[in-house]
């Protein structure tokens, strides 16, 4: 499998993903009483990548029956609300808005946080801690640590990632298709779990490649969405088909894009196409533009003098 993708850190980081995800579901039977319970109602957060998988499990979470759960931007967690635990995702664990708001609840609910390195900062925040070393990643994009997070949060769910694992195994043996290497613009829809799965496919190929990309729940797409459609546009739609939207897409001018494998194993796709459209840029993936592998801010100064 992957370790025979050529190519930098990010390339061989997404042809890890299978194994990891495996991985994840056995590591998932252990650390099962530290991860919400059913029937607890939960916050769940994240930046960037980190907050889009929260996204996705909160949406998974809540279609398993096992309680309401709200998924927040970590800087953008209301005040005031009260929830039975807070799930924290860092890979990092170094992200400024993290550490903040985890001071911030420190004491007032039971913390969990799932990171790569338990030897960071935020290890010291918050309550417990469950560590996914084998899917750290040298690359600043993040692949397999955010999806193989997102697999051992499904497991606790119920859900066996053994099934997506195969599916992402035959998406990295296949070529990318030519209608995908070829689009200036994408727009990723989604609906329930797979709605984060979109805004985290647009991430990628923002980051990695400087695409212009968007995403949405599935629905929304002809409420507005639609207007940037047109000859060079791929709509990709993860999860279930929306009745006559491909042919929408295509009275727009675009391409819809349908993948029958497994969500997770279409972000692996993307993922993919990122590196892709990257390198045909002249970018390198391994260090994409203008970002850092972990937002690290400033403490605030004093401010201006009134
Ligand atoms: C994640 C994140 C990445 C993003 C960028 C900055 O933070 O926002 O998703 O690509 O490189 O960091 P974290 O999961 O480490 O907290």
């Amino acid at each position: 499998m992957g370790e025979s993708v050529a190519g930098g850190h990010t390339e061989q980081e997404i042809a890890s993903q299978p194994a990891c995800w495996r991985r994840a579901a056995q590591l998932a039977l252990d650390v099962a009483g530290s991860l919400p319970a059913p029937g607890e109602r939960i916050a769940v957060v994240g930046c960037g990548t980190s907050w889009f998988i929260a996204q996705s499990y909160a949406a998974a979470r809540e279609e398993a029956g096992h309680g309401e759960t709200d998924a927040f931007a970590a800087s953008e967690m209301p005040r005031g609300r009260r929830y039975d635990r807070l799930l924290v995702l860092s890979r990092s664990g170094t992200t400024t808005e993290i550490l903040q708001l985890l001071a911030r609840m420190r004491g007032t609910l039971p913390t969990v946080v799932v990171t790569a390195d338990p030897r960071t900062p935020v290890t010291e925040f918050a309550d417990q801690v469950i560590g996914l070393d084998f899917a750290d990643e040298a690359s600043v994009v993040q692949t397999r640590f955010a999806t193989s997070e997102l697999a051992l949060l499904r497991a606790h769910l119920g859900y066996d990632p053994g099934p997506a694992a195969d599916a992402a195994q035959r998406v990295l043996a296949r070529p990318l298709p030519p209608e995908l290497l070829a689009a200036r613009q994408f727009t990723f829809l989604g609906t329930g779990w797979t709605y984060g799965l979109a805004n985290e496919a647009a991430l990628k190929l923002r980051e990695a490649a400087g695409l212009w990309t968007e995403a949405y729940p599935v629905m929304e797409y002809r409420h507005g969405p639609v207007a940037v459609t047109g000859p060079g546009s791929v709509v990709w739609l993860l999860g279930t088909a929306a009745d006559g939207l491909a042919d929408e897409v295509a009275a727009a001018g675009g391409t819809a894009w349908f993948d029958d494998e497994d969500p997770m194993a279409a972000l692996v796709r993307v993922q993919m196409l990122a590196v892709a459209l990257a390198r045909a840029r002249g970018l390198d993936p391994d260090r994409p533009r203008n970002l850092a592998r972990s937002v690290i801010l400033a403490p605030a100064g004093p401010g201006p003098t009134p």
